[in-house]
C-alpha cells in the first residue's frame, strides 16, 4: 500500500521530491515511511499522511501549490469588498490567508475607526446621508489605482452601493483617507471603476431617484426619476477626490449596473450595463406586476456607451446644470452631443468588462446563455457615421445590435462577470450553473467549464482588469458555502475558491471562507507593487492627512491644560506607560485627549480604551490621534492599552477621574449613556 502511495506521490511531487531528497540527505530520496511512527505523528512520511487523511494526488498537488510555510509570504494581494460590513478584506494568494480588514464605511473598534478617533469620525460624519450618520455600508467593487492601464499599488477605491458613498484608501498604511457621499444618488453599483491613469473614479447609480434627493411620486418615474454616472476627479498628489472638479452625466431611469473604463483603443470611453429598460416600478399590492417581472420583459437592455472625454469638454464649456452642488451634464445634451449612446445587450445583463487590449466589451446576460462581445472599433465607427437603429424615449441614439458586436459565445446558464488572462482567454462566472467558463476570446470558443461551490457571483484574475493580465490565478467568489465548511448556523459564510489557471486545464486548489458580509468583487495585485510603511514618521503623524499633526506631543512636553473649550490632555505613549496616566476633570467638562505614540519600532502598537465612554483607539508607532468627549458621568474610569505590547502591557493603564459637579464626591449613577456626547 505504501509503495503505491510513494509511487503516486513521486508523480505528483516531481521536482519537490527531488529537492526534498537534497534537503534531507540521500537516504530520504525515496521517501520511506518512518519506522514505527503513527501516520499522524510528526515524523510520518508524506505517503502515510496522505493515506491517513484520505488525500488524493490532486489534493496534494493543490496543497503544494497553495501552502505558504511560516516565514514566507504570498505572491499576490487580494483586495476584496466586504459586502454589508462596509469594509475591505485583504487576503494573500496562494495561501488565501486573511491579512486585514480595512475599516471604510462603518465603525471598526480594532482600528479605532469612528470609535473615538476624531479624524475617522469626521470622515464618517462628513459622508453622512441626508443628515444621518451611517453605521453600515454595502461595499461592492474595489478598484486599484492605475498608471497606464496597470495597477500601481498606490490607492484603492470602493463604493457603498447602499448609500451611494465612495472611499479612497491609501495603500501606504491601508487606511481610508476620504469618504464622499454622492449628493445626487441614493444607491450606486457601477462604483468604483477607474480610468487608465486614475484621472477619474466612476460611480454610476443603480436605482433611479429624483437626482439630488427629494420627493416625486413614483407615478412620475419616467419624467422625474433619473440615473447618473459620476466622474469623480482624482488628484493623485493630494491622494484625494476633488468634488469641485468632478461632474456627472444624467442618465435615463433605467437601472444602471456595473461599469468599466475603456483603455488603449477605447481610452476616453466608459461602458455601463443596465437592466429594467422597461422602467418597471413594482407595485405588486397596487395592481402592477412585481418589479422583477416588470423589469425582465424586454429581450434587450442597453449597454451605455459614454464618451467621457467629450463630456469633459462640454462640462468645461459650461453645458452643465447644477444639482445639489454637483455639475451635471443634462440627458438631452448627452444624447444630442454623442456623449451617451446605447447598444442593445441581451436580457437583464450583468457585467461590462473591457478586454486587456481595450477592443472588446464583454457583457453577460443573466437570463441569456451567451457572453456577448461588443467590438469597440465597430461601435466607434457607427457613432462617427451616426449610423443608428433608433432612439430611446429620451432621445438617446441606439446602435444596431448585430452591427455593434463581434459575436456571441454560448456559455451556459447565468453568465455574469468576465475576467481575462495573458493567453487570450476569458473566464466568466456562471451564476445559475455554479461554474467558471473558460473561453477563448481569440477564437470565440468555449474551452472548459469548472464546477464551483456554489452560486458564483463575481470572478477575479491576477491583474485581470489591466492591460497586462498575469494569468496564473483566478478567484471564484461564491455565495453561500452550503456544505464546504463546518456548520456555523443558518447564516453561511461565502466561499472564495482559488483556481490555478496556469496550465491547460483549470484546477481548483483552495477554499477560503469569507465570514464578513457578501463580497462582490476583488482585485488581485502582485505583492511587490504594494509599498506599505511599517510606522508613521515623523512621530506625531496624523494618519488621515499623513502630515505632522498640529496637536502632536513631543516626549517631555506632556501636559494637561484647561482652555475655553475644555480640558486638553497632551499625552504620549511608549512601552509601557501613558503620560499622563492620571487625568482629573470636573463632571461636564469637555475633554480633548491628544495622543502621540513615541514608538518607531514596527512591533509597538498601543491602543487606548476607556470604560463607559465608548472610546477605543489604535495608536500605531508614530501615529497621532485625537479624541473629544464630554465627561458627563462622574466617577472613576480606568483607561488601558488595548494591544499586548510588552510584558508590562497590563500595567499600561491609568485613570480618568471625573469629580461630581456638586463636589459631594459621590459617584453619580447615571443611566447608560447612548452616545456619550461628542
Ligand atoms: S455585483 S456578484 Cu456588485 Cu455582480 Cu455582486
Ligand atoms: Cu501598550 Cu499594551
Amino acid at each position: 500500500m505504501r509503495n503505491r502511495f510513494d509511487a503516486s506521490l513521486r508523480r505528483v511531487l516531481g521536482v519537490s521530491i527531488a529537492s526534498f531528497a537534497i534537503a534531507c540527505g540521500p537516504q530520504n530520496g525515496d521517501l520511506k515511511p518512518t519506522t514505527g511512527g503513527s501516520a499522524a505523528g510528526a515524523n510520518a512520511s508524506i505517503a502515510s499522511l496522505m493515506q491517513a487523511r484520505g488525500l488524493s494526488e490532486a489534493d496534494v498537488t493543490a496543497a503544494l501549490k497553495t501552502y505558504v510555510p511560516t516565514g514566507k509570504k504570498d505572491d499576490y494581494y487580494i483586495f476584496s469588498s466586504g459586502g454589508q460590513s462596509g469594509q475591505v478584506i485583504v487576503l494573500g494568494i496562494p495561501s488565501m490567508r486573511i491579512l486585514k480588514y480595512i475599516a471604510v464605511f462603518t465603525p471598526e473598534p480594532w482600528q479605532g475607526w469612528a470609535t473615538g478617533d476624531q479624524g475617522s469620525l469626521e470622515l464618517l460624519e462628513g459622508a453622512d446621508r441626508r443628515g444621518m450618520e451611517m453605521r453600515w455600508g454595502d461595499t461592492h467593487h474595489p478598484n486599484l489605482s492605475e498608471t497606464n492601464g496597470d495597477y500601481d499599488g498606490e490607492f484603492l477605491f470602493i463604493g457603498d452601493k447602499a448609500n451611494a458613498r465612495l472611499a479612497v484608501i491609501d495603500l501606504r498604511d491601508f487606511t481610508t483617507k476620504q469618504l464622499i457621499a454622492s449628493p445626487l444618488l441614493e444607491s450606486d453599483h457601477g462604483a468604483a471603476f477607474v480610468t487608465p491613469n486614475t484621472e477619474y473614479v466612476i460611480e454610476s447609480s443603480q436605482y433611479p431617484v429624483p437626482l439630488g434627493g427629494g420627493f416625486a411620486p413614483i407615478e412620475d418615474y419616467n419624467e422625474k426619476y433619473r440615473g447618473a454616472a459620476t466622474f469623480w476627479k482624482f488628484d493623485r498628489a493630494k491622494g484625494k477626490i476633488i468634488p469641485e472638479q468632478s461632474f456627472a452625466i444624467e442618465l435615463p431611469p433605467y437601472m444602471q449596473d456595473l461599469a468599466d473604463a475603456g483603455k488603449l483603443v477605447s481610452h476616453g470611453w466608459a461602458f455601463i450595463g443596465s437592466f429594467n429598460t422597461e422602467r418597471a416600478i413594482g407595485g405588486n399590492l397596487e395592481g402592477r406586476p412585481p418589479l422583477e417581472s416588470g423589469a425582465s420583459q424586454n429581450d434587450m437592455d442597453y449597454l451605455h456607451i459614454i464618451n467621457w472625454k467629450k463630456a469633459e469638454e462640454l462640462v468645461a464649456a459650461g453645458k452643465t446644470k447644477t444639482i445639489a452642488g454637483m455639475k451635471v451634464l443634462p440627458l438631452e445634451v448627452a444624447a444630442a452631443e454623442g456623449v451617451l449612446t446605447f447598444a442593445p445587450e441581451p436580457k437583464s445583463p450583468h457585467g461590462a468588462d473591457v478586454s486587456p487590449d481595450g477592443k472588446y466589451i464583454v457583457a453577460g446576460g443573466k437570463l441569456d446563455t451567451h457572453a456577448t462581445v461588443f467590438d469597440f472599433e465597430k461601435i466607434k465607427a457607427l457613432i462617427d457615421a451616426q449610423d443608428y437603429a433608433g432612439k430611446d424615449p429620451y432621445g438617446v441614439p441606439i446602435l444596431d445590435f448585430q452591427k455593434a458586436i463581434r459575436g456571441q459565445v454560448e456559455l451556459g446558464l447565468g453568465p455574469l462577470h468576465t475576467v481575462f488572462d495573458d493567453k487570450g482567454n476569458a473566464y466568466t462566472s456562471m451564476f445559475v450553473e455554479s461554474k467558471v467558463a473558460k473561453w477563448s476570446l481569440t477564437d470565440m470558443k468555449l474551452v472548459e467549464k469548472l464546477p464551483v461551490h456554489y452560486n458564483i457571483g463575481h470572478i477575479a484574475a491576477a491583474h485581470g482588469d489591466t492591460v497586462k493580465p498575469h494569468g496564473k490565478w483566478v478567484v471564484a467568489m461564491n455565495k453561500w458555502a452550503i456544505d464546504r465548511f463546518n456548520d456555523v448556523g443558518p447564516l453561511l459564510p461565502q466561499n472564495f475558491q482559488l483556481v490555478d489557471v496556469s496550465g491547460p486545464n483549470m484546477q481548483l486548489v483552495y477554499d477560503s471562507p469569507i465570514p464578513l458580509g457578501e463580497p462582490h468583487y476583488t482585485q488581485i495585485i502582485s505583492a511587490d507593487l504594494i509599498k506599505a510603511i511599517d510606522h508613521y514618521s515623523p512621530v506625531g503623524t496624523d494618519p488621515i492627512t499623513m502630515q505632522l499633526s498640529p496637536n502632536a506631543v513631543d516626549g517631555g512636553k506632556e501636559r494637561i491644560e484647561r482652555k475655553d473649550d475644555g480640558v486638553h490632555v497632551y499625552m504620549t505613549m511608549i512601552r509601557s506607560h501613558f503620560t499622563p496616566d492620571t487625568i482629573r476633570v470636573k463632571q461636564g467638562d469637555t475633554v480633548h485627549i491628544h495622543m502621540t505614540s513615541l514608538e518607531q519600532a514596527r512591533d509597538a502598537t498601543h491602543g487606548f480604551g476607556i470604560s463607559s465612554y465608548n472610546i477605543s483607539m489604535s495608536v500605531e508607532p508614530g501615529k497621532h490621534v485625537d479624541t473629544s468627549f464630554v465627561a458627563d458621568k462622574a466617577g472613576v474610569f480606568p483607561f488601558y492599552c488595548l494591544e499586548f505590547c510588552s510584558a508590562l502591557h497590563l500595567e499600561m493603564a491609568g485613570y480618568l477621574i471625573v469629580e461630581p459637579k456638586d463636589g459631594s464626591g459621590d459617584v453619580a449613577r447615571v443611566a447608560p449613556a447612548r452616545h456619550a456626547s461628542r
